[in-house]
């Protein structure tokens, strides 16, 4: 059987990794722990248009420096697992302090969406971001969420999947 395609959450603590794991496995998910470590792995399966798709959670981090455990386990996971796609999960209300761990994640050659989550709470703060400037700066496709109560959902699937599909084209021509 083919292995699936697989999709990593990453995002600092508390951008809403979690809420939008459960919003696309559902029922579906898996908790074990990181393999010998205490560090707790969330897996899933996301249905999407006929396909299924891997879906892990990775541990919170501002960065992926390796300092932490919970750094190592989101580094390495990206290295050595190559993702399809990782979505970068972002507090659009904290978003300077986000953006370092996404310009990482860019840098390591990771296919990145970014789930600019958190509107809502920008909102309420005054603060706009202007999103096409931020996704060309990036080089990303960047989908404003509010994922606590489903708003932006569609769109960020939508850009997930024609990301994977993407990548697959691209490495299907070279190999
Ligand atoms: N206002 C608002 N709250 C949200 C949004 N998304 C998630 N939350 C809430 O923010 C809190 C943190 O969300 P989690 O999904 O647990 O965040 P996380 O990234 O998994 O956090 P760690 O696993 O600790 O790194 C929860 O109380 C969510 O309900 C959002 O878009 N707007
Ligand atoms: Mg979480």
């Amino acid at each position: 059987m083919e292995k699936l395609k697989t999709i990593a959450l990453a995002g600092n603590p508390n951008a809403g990794k979690s809420t939008l794991f459960n919003e696309l496995t559902g029922a579906r998910q898996h908790v074990g722990n990181w393999p010998g470590k205490t560090v707790e792995k969330k897996e899933g399966i996301w249905q999407y248009k006929g396909q299924d798709y891997q879906v892990v959670d990775l541990p919170g981090t501002y960065s992926l420096t390796a300092y932490s455990l919970e750094e190592v386990i989101a580094r390495d996971y990206i290295v050595e697992e190559h993702p399809s796609v990782v979505v970068t999960v972002v507090d659009s209300a904290n978003l300077e302090r986000n953006l370092y761990l996404v310009t990482q994640i860019l840098e390591m050659g990771a296919k990145v969406v970014v789930a600019l989550n958190m509107t809502d709470l920008a909102e309420s703060r005054g603060i706009k971001i202007d999103v096409e400037k931020l996704a060309l700066g990036l080089g990303a496709q960047v989908i404003q969420t509010v994922a606590s109560k489903g708003k932006g959902l569609d769109s960020l699937k939508e850009a997930i999947a024609a990301t994977i599909q993407q990548s697959g084209e691209t490495s299907n021509g070279i190999a």
